[in-house]
């Protein structure tokens, strides 16, 4: 894995023009937001007021436990209800691999409302809808690319955005546990310690505790685990009642999946998520030989080599259980005549 470089100065200058031409920002990011999606909306935020700029973000659900413990407050997010009247001249998207996975309050249309939209990401797979543009696969984390633009910007970075940027930086590697954490990662992180984060704190926090109630569903999920294609591939069910049966709220099931996508054997993991009118696959692959975007696009989803995911329309668990078997096998079968 290539360590991280700078992307195309002109990009980043483009963002940088397009923030210092904007008074009043609202800052989005993906719907079921992760922890590189928490800690970029909030590092923006708070480095966008450091900035003496008005901003407000949005967020359907208050952040999960885990985030809240370690994220500095930041009164500039809206949860879950409607943007007070504003002069917003601008919307900045970050971490949103396309327009329909906007997580978009209400009053905020398709369209952006016709306001001058910038974005930041550094998915694969990302589908270019905003009029400024910076997305470069090469960097580890949409907060790792907010380092780079404030560090360009003003030199420094300030102790709770720095706590922000390592966040989102530590859950989109693992924990420095995943192929993308190269020596430009763990460089990246050195300065965002050096900045004030705590690293300790926030691997606790992040990695190290977690409420009764969620272990005991990690230990159900792998309970009730199927195996398919000799063991190579590895699924569990999660419904809405099995997270209300533990008391796991709704928007607290990251990092679920790694329960099963660490067991020996396993090249990918699959978690199915049925819900209102659909289901939801959740996908990692172990071995990038086996890549699962592939096979989330297949199912009409996307993501990165080693993670992705697909929202399978109008279908039952057992239809999406069937596709899941499907496209695992074909995946399975190109790695083995591939060699
Ligand atoms: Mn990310």
């Amino acid at each position: 894995m290539p360590s991280p470089t700078l992307a195309e100065p002109e990009d980043v200058r483009a963002v940088r023009d397009w923030l210092k031409g904007r008074a009043r920002i609202l800052v989005l990011t993906h719907e079921r937001p992760d922890g590189d999606a928490y800690g970029a909306l909030c590092g923006a935020l708070l480095a966008l007021r450091e900035a003496g700029k008005e901003c407000l973000g949005y967020l359907k659900l208050p952040l999960p436990q885990r985030y809240a413990r370690v994220l500095p407050p930041v009164p500039e997010l809206i949860l879950g209800t409607p943007l007070p009247r504003t002069g917003l001249d601008g919307i900045v998207c970050l971490d949103v691999t396309g327009l329909e996975r906007v997580e978009r309050p209400a009053g905020i249309d398709a369209n952006f409302n016709g306001l001058p939209l910038c974005v930041i990401d550094h998915h694969a797979d990302h589908t270019r809808f905003g009029q400024t543009e910076w997305v470069d696969a090469r960097q580890a984390a949409t907060c790792q690319m907010l380092l780079h633009l404030l560090r360009d910007a003003r030199g420094r970075v300030s102790p709770p955005v720095a706590a922000c940027l390592l966040t989102g930086l530590l859950m989109d590697t693992g924990g420095f546990r995943f192929a993308n954490a190269g020596a430009g990662v763990l460089r990246d992180a050195a300065a965002l310690v050096d900045a004030g984060a705590d690293l300790h704190g926030l691997m606790t926090s992040l990695f190290l505790r977690e409420s009764l109630g969620r272990r005991r569903l990690e230990a159900r999920l792998l309970a009730q685990a199927v195996s398919l294609h000799g063991g190579r591939v590895l699924y569990s069910v999660l419904t809405p009642h099995l997270l209300a049966e533990f008391g796991v709220p709704p928007q607290d099931t990251e990092g679920l999946i790694d329960v099963l996508r660490g067991i020996e054997g396993v090249d990918i993991a699959c978690l199915v998520q049925p819900e209102p009118g659909a289901v939801r696959l959740s996908l990692r692959s172990q071995n990038s030989a086996c890549p699962v975007n592939g096979i989330a696009r297949q199912l009409g989803g996307g993501g990165h080599v080693l993670a992705a995911g697909a929202r399978l329309p109008d279908v039952n668990v057992a239809q999406a259980v069937t596709a899941l078997t499907e496209e695992t096998r074909k995946v399975l079968g190109r790695e083995a005549v591939g060699g």
